[in-house]
């Protein structure tokens, strides 16, 4: 991500470009005056712009409407701050403005700048019955790079969200046919609130109340600023991004990434509840003399290669859900199939894991696993599916390892 910063002062400068480093997927261009920053737009592509207002060679904002018109999202650093000044930046469609006072306003602009990286990953839905409305709305959003999405009225809102992952719903409450709070009801049966949040709009004051007892997450009394939108709506990014940093720190094995042993098991009780008949096939691999790996390359080393592992599993299994549930030990829970099928999933991918060479530490390491497979097809009992699977696994090992075994018919 490139950014463009143009400003005269070398404080200020100084400070934003210290600032900056400390986040490496970002790259700065500073550019002292106007001049400079109409080269370098023509020269490189940019994600976005920091623009003083008041430059040697631009001294009326004249590089915002500049960088504005190459349709840079543009951030104003600016001395001065009035109301004036405040309704003719926002009519211009910058992203925001910063008051230049200390330290913090610096951060902010940095912060800002990472937001809006992130907001390209996150949809929107503006259901609105008034077209002018939902652009006023829309409009707002695209600028902080949001996806938006539009609904003329809950029906259609319905229609969108079964479509795809929305991050956010901004809803008005008068709306022919259905109002905002009878479309929060019917979103809030299927999606919480840590998943979807709500804003209500309303010119209503009695409105407000009702529509958060109904479940949407916070409201907005029309008509607003600009700026206390954006307010909002970021302290609800922000907290739907806590709230899924917390559920990974939860679910997920920090190393890998993929899912721990609590989760795994918790998503294959939830299976045992569902399946109807429908059988599951569970498989223990765990990697060969990885200790050796340990002593002889380094433990770092053999992190690498737990993450390598990892990575193939999950990029071989999308369908199914894998898991690290030991050490050197991971699960792969395949509901569907025979333990024939999971038997040939689970040998290609010894079979190719085996022949891999990986680089780690800059030491060319090979490896491989054991794999034991059982199969169950009513009454799922999870501990002693676990213990089988574990069971076969080391009859794998006893038999030479670098074998995938399924377990036994009479034995089951
Ligand atoms: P076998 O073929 O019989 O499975 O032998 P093994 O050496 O793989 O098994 P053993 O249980 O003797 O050793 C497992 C080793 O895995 C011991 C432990 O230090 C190492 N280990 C466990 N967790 C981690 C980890 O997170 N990172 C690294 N690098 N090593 C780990
Ligand atoms: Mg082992």
């Amino acid at each position: 991500m490139r950014v463009l910063v143009v400003e005269d002062s070398s404080t200020v400068t100084k400070v934003l470009s210290h600032l900056f480093a400390q986040d490496s997927s970002i790259e700065v261009d500073f550019a002292a005056n106007f001049a400079v920053a109409k080269a370098l737009t023509e020269q490189n592509e940019y994600f976005a712009a920091v623009c003083d207002r008041c430059l040697p060679d631009a001294p009326d904002g004249e590089v915002i409407e500049w960088t504005l018109a190459k349709g840079l999202p543009t951030i104003v650093l600016t001395a001065r701050m009035d109301e004036e000044e405040r309704c003719r930046l926002q009519g211009l469609g910058v992203v925001d403005y910063v008051f230049k006072e200390n330290r913090f306003s610096y951060q902010y602009v940095v912060q800002l700048v990472q937001r809006l990286h992130r907001n390209q990953n996150y949809r929107v839905l503006v259901v609105d019955d008034s077209q002018v409305a939902r652009k006023q709305v829309k409009d707002l959003l695209e600028r902080h790079l949001f996806e938006v999405v539009e609904a003329d009225g809950a029906a259609a809102a319905m229609v969108q969200l079964a479509t795809g992952e929305f991050t956010l719903l901004i809803t008005d409450y008068e709306m022919p046919d259905t109002n905002g709070v009878e479309l929060i009801c019917q979103v809030r049966e299927q999606l919480k609130k840590e998943t979807l949040s709500i804003v209500g709009l309303s010119g209503q004051e009695e409105v407000s109340a009702k529509f958060i007892k109904y479940g949407a997450n916070d409201f907005l009394r029309k008509p607003f600023f600009a700026e206390e939108f954006y307010c909002r709506i970021n302290s609800l990014i922000e907290a739907q991004e806590l709230n899924q940093k917390l559920w990974q720190r939860a679910n997920l094995d920090y190393l890998t990434g993929v899912a721990n042993r609590r989760y795994l098991m918790s998503q294959l009780a939830d299976l045992a509840l569902q399946s109807k008949g429908q059988g599951v096939c569970l498989a223990m691999l765990d990697i060969d003399h990885f200790k050796s790996i340990n002593d002889r390359y380094g433990h770092q080393a053999g992190d690498q290669v737990l993450q390598e592992v990892a990575k193939e599993l999950k990029q071989s299994l999308k369908r199914f859900i894998v898991g690290r549930v030991g050490g050197e030990e991971f699960a792969v829970v395949m509901p569907g199939l025979t333990g024939e099928q999971a038997w040939r999933l689970i040998e290609a991918i010894r079979r190719k894991i085996s022949s891999m060479v990986l680089n780690c530490q800059d030491q060319q390491i090979q490896i491989s696993f054991s794999a034991g497979i059982c199969e169950a097809n009513d009454n799922i009992e999870i501990d002693e599916l676990f213990a089988r699977a574990d069971e076969v696994m080391y009859q794998a090992k006893e038999a030479g390892r670098n074998l995938v075994l399924l377990e036994e018919p009479e034995t089951a």
